[in-house]
């Protein structure tokens, strides 16, 4: 018996489903999850001692790879001078400093522990805010598991084929209006009805828990100027997209401004951590100067602050992005290549280092299109790639992650073993 699969029996005994979130409990993939030891770069080591060249890179924060020495370095000096403090520290202010200063509309952020917790008091804000209750969200798009948006949500739950959670009563949903993503027309319609009462809309940028689906050409301007129009906010959600296209936010990649952007583990270079931040008017109304009511013992965290203001650092001065959106072009035209070459009726989409390949015909614009793939095929190759030693997202509903811990190299190597997989599937 492997240790992956000891560890998976214990585990079972003592946490629900022997995992700590869902998706990693690889039901969607038919086989047992793979316990991690270790992970060095673009690679990780499990429990048996297999090695993986990885493409999940913690859900998106590690542009670096694992054990970056300036953001290990970083959170090693940190833990020296305690773990945690439950007070203000200055450290929590450098990295506030460094947010505000790299991406240009957010006048104020308030850290938090983790994108759910962003996006929740996000909620909460908007509509202590406008003092209106309704808010739009798209099918597909996942932001947290707070209450009110597991509704139609993507990622863990779309990989387990339910759309909602139980437990969530249908008051807290009630005022949640859920769209196709990429249709403005849906927007426009359904606000010339609520517009007056809308507190605002949710939107992933570019939608990364249903696979990778860039937004249409004017969609995002599109949903700015109906949130001016009906004097609502916009909220971007960039857990998964913040930090990934430039030093900044996808908002800044794509030219439209949010009032308010939530982003996650990307902004602690692993630790756990997560923020919103905008517009000072609409950031003020938070407690203590403002009504709207959020606060966390280990928020503005002196290790997790500490890892995230090296990360940022370094994506700053080292910008990263060039080359990995090159290794991104050599990903796609192998990957292309070898569809057209095998006749096989699969997308692959992609933007910098973000990337699906779906077991279906495409283009995916929405999340209807991505239902239409085929989730058992996607199970045989992911099962067949870690076979072959290389490491997706476990589910055709996440997206893949190409850092710059990738080499040329790297890519070359996924692709002969993708070659040999595609055409065996
Ligand atoms: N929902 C996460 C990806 N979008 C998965 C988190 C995890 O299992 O670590």
């Amino acid at each position: 018996m492997s240790k992956s699969s000891e560890l998976f029996a214990r585990a079972q005994k003592v946490i629900p489903g022997g995992v700590n979130s869902p998706v990693r409990a690889f039901k969607a993939v038919g086989r047992t999850p793979i316990f991690m030891d270790h992970g060095k770069g673009a690679r990780l080591y499990s429990t048996d001692g297999e090695e993986f060249l990885e493409y999940c890179g913690s859900w998106g924060p590690l542009i670096f790879g694992h054990c970056r020495p300036e953001i290990f370095n970083a959170v090693n000096q940190a833990a020296q001078k305690g773990m945690s403090f439950g007070t203000c520290c200055e450290a929590e202010v450098k990295l506030a400093e460094l947010m505000t200063s790299m991406i240009p509309n957010m006048d104020q952020v308030r850290l938090t522990n983790s994108g759910t917790e962003a996006t929740m008091t996000a909620l909460r804000l908007i509509r202590g805010t406008t003092g209106r209750k309704k808010v739009i969200k798209f099918e597909g798009c996942y932001h947290g598991h707070a209450d009110a948006f597991l509704v139609a949500a993507g990622s863990g739950l779309l990989t387990n084929g339910v759309s909602s959670s139980e437990g969530v009563p249908e008051e807290v949903v009630q005022d949640v209006y859920v769209l196709p993503y990429n249709d403005l027309k849906a927007v426009q319609d359904l606000c010339d009805d609520i517009g007056p009462e809308l507190a605002g809309i949710f939107v992933e940028p570019a939608a990364g828990n249903m696979g990778l689906i860039p937004p249409v050409a004017g969609y995002l301007q599109g949903l700015r100027d109906v949130c001016d129009k009906h004097g609502s906010l916009l909220v971007f959600d960039e857990v998964i997209t913040g930090f990934r296209f430039c030093p900044g936010t996808f908002g800044m990649y794509a030219g439209v401004s949010p009032d308010i952007t939530c982003l996650g583990k990307i902004i602690g270079g692993g630790m756990p951590i997560g923020a919103l931040g905008g517009k000072r008017e609409v950031m003020e109304n938070l407690a203590p100067l403002g009504n709207v009511y959020q606060a966390g013992t280990l928020s503005g965290n002196p290790v997790a602050v500490a890892a995230g203001t090296a990360m940022l650092t370094l994506l700053r001065d080292e910008n990263p992005y060039p080359q990995i959106k090159e290794l991104g072009d050599i990903y796609t035209k192998g990957i292309t290549d070898i569809l057209t070459e095998k006749g096989l009726n699969y997308n692959f989409q992609r933007l910098e280092g973000l990337f699906t390949l779906f077991f279906g015909e495409g283009p995916q614009h929405k999340l209807e299109d991505v239902n239409r793939c085929d989730t058992e095929i996607f199970a045989k190759w992911f099962r067949m790639m870690c076979d072959e030693g290389i490491y997706f997202s476990p589910s055709q509903y996440e997206v893949g992650f190409i850092s710059a811990a990738h080499t040329k190299e790297d890519i070359v190597y996924t692709l002969e073993k993708a070659e040999k997989v595609l055409a065996s599937l």
